[in-house]
């Protein structure tokens, strides 16, 4: 029984965490970011300092930022795996807020661990402490309180043993799952107690595949059976379940079609004959069409967002009903729909065991299959529009898009692109479109592209990005910057592009000149901090920002063709000053014209050196 501080604790418990689904095991926690002040530094910080092969800690800019990395981390890892999340005190915690909620609406795990204010109250009110004349036990922390899944503060060291169970009960519970708070009052993050072994040992959390009772499957099936238009509505479960091969064959056995919402986009690559893209408010004709004469809608890991239903009018005909596949019950239930309570893979399995020998008449397969050719054929339209005198956003996404291979993620969050790329990306992989839009939060882009980056290293992640967004929270760009060069796995930067506005603000040069600017100091505080090359040789787009160099997106003849004038340049920052030519690094229009047709060079492929 180990006479250890409850940080000491908490760490030695976040390393010993594991998750196991079908068999295969992994870590539940794969690192813990943090920023330290008081609060934290002395306890946690101790902690993590002392146990380094344990918890790999990450600096962080800004706590709302990490979080976002957290949930970007979660997200690209199905949920089972994450990150924990460290501030100090006060405006330290606080911080977390837009996070905490961004990760519980999306339903994705994160373990935030703020430090509180003495639960002694010996110094109170200490500095950055809340006070209130009506009540004694009142903290910043509460107002974490109903973002979190599970919250709970530790004011006994012993305490931190029920509350750490709870929390990795809410954490990889796939139906209740979101952020989960442990505030820690930072005199007892220091205490010692004698905590017993079996809390420290190493603790394996089964993810079940629970399944939907046989009345309800067979309830569901007699509807479908005599459903003339039935439609598959794919949302984040059926990612997350890891459902994609097995909504595959259920689509090709009984020929329905399937729309996808946000979260749910890559359920099917985008040229499966079944496929009819993004539904909703932001999705395409050949969705939204097939959803406006759907008799039957089968939603699968959706919790059925008014994006997706357009405000409940998606889906008009007088006799539609809905059956919903979901883990969640409160998911399940809604739109009046038959609960199919289940694991979304284990239920399709049950549901296309069920329906064998059903399918749809073979005119409306193969409506699905036309509608899915016209909506190609009018992205391949909206990518080639030639906008003069800048391009459309939607040619921004087609040169992105052309220049990424089939494993590469697009990142996005807020502003008008998640609309553009929800139907118009070309999803190749179930884990290749990555929008957060459940909080559509600014500021999550950067951040949450830097834990997809973690998460998958192998992959190139593209981050699109508004100038709105990247001025309000581009801060990981630093992070990103310093885990690509702390590390000689493939680079942990994720490429960001930014919006169309970029080619317009690179002719008045301020966007891009704040850009380069950001990206400079960066460099000078790696350089101090690495000793490496002159901080003046390292331009933005070395620091691995594409699209502040104002390339084109215009291919002439299959060339792309080079922007008049004052396209990669480098900024030092005076003012008036026009740029000197940079000497290296393929922005976006070498990318696309290096990499314009697909399945020629690039990439992350083993053996080639990383590009980021
Ligand atoms: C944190 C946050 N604040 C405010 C909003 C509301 N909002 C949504 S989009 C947007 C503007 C985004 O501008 P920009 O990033 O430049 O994207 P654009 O619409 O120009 O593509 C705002 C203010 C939000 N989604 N998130
Ligand atoms: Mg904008």
């Amino acid at each position: 029984m180990p006479r250890i501080t409850a940080s000491q604790a908490l760490v030695r418990f976040l390393a010993a965490q594991h998750v196991e689904r079908d068999g295969v095991e992994q870590r539940f926690f794969e690192g813990c970011f943090g920023i330290f002040g008081h609060g934290n530094v002395a306890g946690i910080g101790q902690a993590l300092y002392q146990y380094p092969e344990l918890l790999t800690y990450y600096q962080a800019r800004n706590e709302q930022a990490m979080v976002h990395t957290a949930v970007g981390f979660a997200r690209m890892k199905n949920r089972l795996a994450t990150l924990a999340c460290t501030t100090s005190i006060g405006p330290g915690a606080t911080n977390l807020v837009t996070g905490a909620a961004l990760a519980t609406v999306n339903r994705l795990p994160v373990l935030l661990l703020p430090g509180d204010v003495f639960a002694s109250r010996r110094p109170d009110p200490v500095l950055q402490q809340l006070e209130d004349p009506r009540r004694g036990d009142v903290s910043v922390n509460d107002s974490l309180e109903p973002v979190s899944r599970y919250f709970d503060r530790i004011e006994r060291p012993e305490q931190l043993m029920p509350a750490a169970l709870s929390a990795m009960r809410v954490l990889v519970n796939q139906a209740e799952t979101g952020a989960v708070t442990l505030a820690f009052p930072q005199d007892v993050q220091i205490e010692a107690y004698d905590f017993p072994e079996e809390f420290l040992a190493r603790r394996v959390w089964h993810i079940p595949r629970p399944v939907p009772d046989a009345a309800s499957i067979a309830k569901a099936v007699e509807r479908i059976r005599v459903a003339k238009r039935p439609l598959i509505v794919a949302g984040g479960g059926v990612i997350y379940s890891e459902a994609t091969n097995a909504l595959r064959g259920f689509v090709e056995q009984t020929g329905i079609p399937e729309g996808e919402t946000q979260a749910g986009k890559g359920s099917l690559p985008y040229d499966h004959p079944s496929a009819l893209g993004a539904i909703g408010v932001t999705g395409t004709f050949a969705a939204n069409r097939i959803a406006a004469e759907a008799d039957l809608v089968i939603g699968i890991g959706t919790r059925w967002s008014d994006f997706t239903t357009a405000s409940k009018t998606a889906f008009p005909h007088a006799g539609v009903s809905f059956i919903n596949v979901n883990v969640a019950d409160f998911d399940a239930a809604k739109q009046d729909g038959l609960a199919l309570v289940g694991d979304a893979r284990a239920t399709i399995e049950l549901l296309a065991d069920a329906l064998q020998g059903y399918a749809v008449e073979p005119s409306y397969r193969d409506e699905a299959v036309r509608l899915n050719k016209e909506w190609n054929e009018e992205v391949e339209r909206l990518y080639r529009l030639r906008h003069e005198p800048l391009p459309a956003q939607s040619e921004v996404i087609g040169a992105v898009n052309d220049a990424a291979q089939p494993t590469d993620v697009v990142v996005c969050a807020a502003g008008s692109m998640p609309g553009d790329l929800h139907k118009l990306w070309r999803t190749r992989d179930p884990k290749g479109y990555h929008v957060e839009y459940g909080y559509s939060c600014m500021g999550y882009e950067i951040a949450g592209g830097l834990g997809v980056k973690l998460a998958a290293p192998e992959r190139e992640v593209y981050v699109m990005v508004g100038d709105g967004s990247y001025l309000m929270l581009s801060s990981e760009i630093v992070t990103s910057i310093q885990e690509g060069e702390a590390d000689d796995r493939p680079r942990r930067q994720p490429r960001l592009q930014l919006d169309r506005e970029p080619v317009a603000v690179a002719r008045d040069g301020r966007l891009r000149h704040a850009v380069q600017v950001q990206a400079k100091r960066v460099a000078g505080s790696r350089q101090r901090q690495l000793a490496g090359a002159p901080a003046s040789r390292r331009s933005g787009d070395e620091c691995g920002i594409a699209g502040c160099k104002g390339h084109s997106v215009r291919k002439r003849g299959g060339a792309p063709e080079r922007s008049r004038g004052g396209e990669g340049r480098r900024f030092d920052g005076r003012p008036g000053d026009r740029g000197r030519p940079l000497r290296r690094s393929p922005g976006l229009r070498e990318l696309v014209g290096r990499r314009g047709r697909r399945g020629l060079g690039g990439g992350s492929r083993p053996g080639s050196p990383p590009r980021l």
